[in-house]
């Protein structure tokens, strides 16, 4: 068999940004081993979601009020299970789950690390055979190391990861991940069943040509968002609009288009949710967090997503992110207000 000694693969990778660093312990090259792991096991499942009974609802509803998917629970599953019996984290919290869980084994109390998860974003494409995503954020605990981990351990600000990432399942599958230092994108290779470099440094484009949000919502959206919108509709959009509107119903795919080609990705707050759909832990956090890495821009509408004190596991925000042009050009509309 030949082997392309050009392929670096995730271990690799995240091995070698570790030899950087003398006093590394490989904890975080680790950690996202085992994210990977679930990844390409998830992977197996979503692939085959067509052919097996996982298709459709559990039955269930999760904490949000929301129904529950077969894959969701199985996904949920993969990541809490490696996450449990690696030795690289203290705990984890979940979009799927009510509260955290504390791992309080000897080995993982003595971790510093958490992680918080969307297990499989977007899981309403399911049934529909279009790209979904699994979103994670890690931080490093403020407990002592060699205790259980308490809740303070996850309800930190966005700015405290000390990494974030994703995996899409879409026409391939990649893997996605930030640090401070950078971040990078690996495609699932399936005939050696390794995620390799594929993307690196990604940096997003100032500007981009498309704008991704639910337009079906749209007259529920504050006034100054519609101007925007409205704006990013008609020619004098700066960078040569009109945009191409696109939209998946899965953030992971979303984000992801924006942080390639550009772009910007909204789900603002409506009438009726006036903190809009996405959690701030589990979707906006992580996601802020790679984008502001790349380059790009993400808010509230009125503050910097990383800068957002959570008070709860599972609150939501309002999410505005991508190109720094484009969202430079948003908060012109909503600094300006109505006309
Ligand atoms: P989920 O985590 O329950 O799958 O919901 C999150 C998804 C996001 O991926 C996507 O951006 C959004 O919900 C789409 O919602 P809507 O159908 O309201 O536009
Ligand atoms: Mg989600």
């Amino acid at each position: 068999m030949l082997v392309n000694r050009k392929v670096q693969t995730l271990d690799e990778f995240t091995i070698q940004q570790m030899r950087d660093f003398p006093n590394a312990t490989g904890e975080l090259a680790n950690l996202l081993r085992d994210i990977g792991l679930a990844a390409k096991r998830i992977n197996v499942e979503v692939n085959k979601a067509g052919l097996v009974d996982i298709l459709g609802e559990a039955g269930q509803v999760n904490v949000q009020g929301e129904d529950v998917k077969k894959l969701d629970i199985y996904s949920n599953n993969q990541l809490m299970g490696v996450l449990k019996h690696g030795i690289s984290c203290a705990g984890i919290a979940s979009e799927e789950i009510d509260d955290f869980i504390a791992f309080n084994d000897p080995v993982s109390n003595q971790s510093k690390y958490v992680c918080m998860f969307d297990p499989l974003d977007g899981s309403g494409n399911i049934d529909v055979n279009v790209s979904i995503g699994t979103i994670f954020g890690v931080y490093r605990r403020v407990t002592p190391i060699g205790t259980p981990v308490t809740k303070e351990d996850f309800l930190q600000q966005g700015k405290k990861q000390i990494a974030a990432g994703y995996i899409v399942y879409g026409s391939s599958t990649m893997l996605v991940y930030a640090t401070r230092r950078g971040v990078n994108g690996f495609t699932l290779d399936p005939s050696i069943g390794e995620f390799t470099m594929s993307h690196p440094s990604i940096q997003i484009p100032e500007f981009g040509q498309t704008y991704s949000v639910n337009h079906g919502n749209f007259f529920k959206y504050p006034k100054a968002v519609q101007q925007y919108i409205t704006h990013c509709q008609k020619k004098e959009a700066s960078n040569g609009g009109p945009y191409t509107q696109r939209y998946l119903g899965c953030m992971v795919a979303d984000v992801h288009r924006c942080l390639i080609k550009g772009g910007i990705f909204m789900y603002p707050g409506t009438t009726n949710k006036p903190e809009g759909k996405l959690r701030l832990m589990y979707e906006c956090n992580p996601f802020a967090f790679i984008v502001e890495v790349a380059g790009g821009t993400a808010s509230n509408g009125k503050d910097r997503i990383l800068d957002i004190e959570p008070n709860s596991l599972h609150q939501r925000s309002p999410i505005f992110i991508g190109s720094k042009g484009m969202m430079a050009e948003l908060h012109e509309f909503i600094n300006k207000g109505v006309e």
